[in-house]
């Protein structure tokens, strides 16, 4: 046997994590992509390396605001090595437009997370500031968007605090750089834990196109949904083939996959300003 022994954790939708030791994970992030919530049987090629080396990039940025749970980046650049973290039990929400669950809370109360918002926003409204919209993590279907005192019951009022500053401070750093770029960040969500010492450490995948709302600054147009800056061509065409959202989904065609796959790797490029083929030669060049 040559390699390493990694026992299998958990699988996500779209990624695996093994354990490699006691002390650190193996995040390997795959092709596959959801629509809808459904995971389609075609995969996007390099989609995982995109992602990985897009997340790559934001821990290696973001550590004067939190530590992150980066070790290194393996070769493949799909794979991240990891510390290993006591998870906390709320997923960090940052939201600067109106849109998904949090323009539905909007138009049912006027409210979101216990934030009251002016009245008279419409779909995709930017918001007056960006607000902490926490919630949990539901075991089957969405996750349940939490208030100010419910999220202080599950990680107490300090900690609480300090990931609403914290996650705050992230996102807008992430977004103006992102607007600099022709990119909205509508809305982010991070996951943090804390390491042997009860230190905050920002885990997971960090301002990728899977765990936000990327928009194209170009197309925007408030009073309605946006389109996505990643998935919008494989939303359409599916949508057109008459398909129920339901597993399983459909075959996507060779021109949906390459055009695709170009808007991830076009993500890549314009957040980064590196090449995507220098990041496949060396995945480390991001953290430069
Ligand atoms: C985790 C300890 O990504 C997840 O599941 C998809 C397969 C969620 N998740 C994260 C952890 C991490 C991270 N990231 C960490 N550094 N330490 N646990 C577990 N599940």
């Amino acid at each position: 046997m040559t390699g390493e022994a990694t026992e299998h954790l958990a699988s996500g939708k779209v990624r695996e994590i093994f354990a490699l030791d006691g002390d650190r994970l193996l995040l390997v992030a795959s092709d596959r992509i959801s629509v809808f919530d459904v995971v389609l049987p075609t995969e996007i090629p390099d989609k995982g390396r995109v992602l990985t080396g897009i997340s790559g990039f934001w821990f290696g940025r973001t550590r004067e605001i939190v530590p992150n749970h980066l070790l290194a980046l393996r070769a493949d650049g799909r794979s991240s090595e990891c510390r290993r973290l006591e998870m906390l039990p709320i997923e960090c929400v940052v939201r600067g437009y109106l849109a998904g669950s949090g323009w539905k809370d909007y138009q049912r109360s006027g409210e979101i997370a216990g934030h009251r918002l002016p009245p008279a926003l419409v779909e995709s409204s930017q918001l007056p500031e960006p607000i902490f919209t926490p919630s949990t993590k539901a075991l089957i279907g969405h996750d349940e968007t939490v208030d100010r005192a419910r999220g202080a019951e599950l990680v107490g009022e300090a900690r609480y605090d300090e990931l609403e500053r914290v996650s705050l401070e992230l996102y807008r750093l992430a977004a103006a750089y992102a607007a600099e770029r022709g990119i909205l960040l509508a809305d982010t969500k991070f996951e943090l834990g804390l390491d042997e010492d009860g230190t905050l450490v920002l885990a997971d995948e960090l301002f990728t196109p899977d765990s936000s709302r990327f928009w194209p600054a170009d197309a925007y147009r408030p009073g309605g949904p946006q389109p996505s800056f990643d998935k919008q061509p494989v939303r359409d065409w599916t949508e057109a083939t008459g398909w129920d959202k339901g597993y399983p989904g459909p075959e996507l065609p060779d021109e949906i996959v390459a055009s695709t796959r170009a808007r991830y790797v076009e993500a890549f490029e314009r957040l980064t300003e590196i090449s995507f083929d220098d990041y496949l030669t060396n995945p480390e060049v991001v953290l430069r």
